[in-house]
């Protein structure tokens, strides 16, 4: 069984995630979602890992604010892909985590989204296209779903547009 893990550093992190776990829910998309932090509870993180990949994590999304470093030390053990998500908040509102998640050495990536509810969401579009390089069926949910974004933004200009 294949699926995606989504770790979080702590439960604040909550309310911004629940955008990527709605996205794998609209896409009938598998996952797992979980608290565990890469500094107060570094043994769980590690385990839960190692757990997870031999259940068929393929992909793992890490979502960490402030010194975000949960992204870093998954991608240190495991070569499936990892996607980094910054959490605002704290004293930089997020700058910190954005920083600390994307500025990994060479040879370590961590593909890392933005901050806020967007980046949540790209986070789980980012997992389904690794996914659906090997899952036709997704692969065609992704293009559909761009055929109707694409048709939203000419609905939404009809309603304000003005042209001379
Ligand atoms: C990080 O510290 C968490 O991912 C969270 O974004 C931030 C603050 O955590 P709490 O103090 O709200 O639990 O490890």
């Amino acid at each position: 069984m294949k699926f995606v893990s989504i770790i979080m550093g702590s439960k604040s992190d909550y309310e911004i995630m629940k955008n990527c776990s709605d996205t794998f829910e609209k896409f009938n998309v598998k996952y797992e979602m979980i608290i565990s932090s890469a500094h107060r509870s570094p043994t769980r993180t590690k385990n839960y890992m190692k757990e997870a990949e031999e259940k068929g994590a393929v992909v793992f999304i890490a979502a960490a604010g402030m010194a975000a470093h949960l992204a870093g030390a998954l991608a240190a053990s495991t070569t499936k892909p990892v996607i980094g998500v910054p959490m605002k908040g704290g004293a930089m509102d997020g700058m910190d985590a954005m920083l600390s998640t994307v500025q990994m050495p060479a040879g370590m990536p961590v593909g890392t989204v933005a901050l806020g509810r967007a980046g949540a969401v790209n986070a789980a579009y980012l997992a389904m296209q690794i996914l659906a390089i090997s899952d036709k069926e997704l692969a065609v949910k992704l293009k559909e779903d761009r055929i109707i974004k694409e048709k939203a933004v000419e609905v939404d200009s009809l309603t304000i547009e003005v042209r001379l």
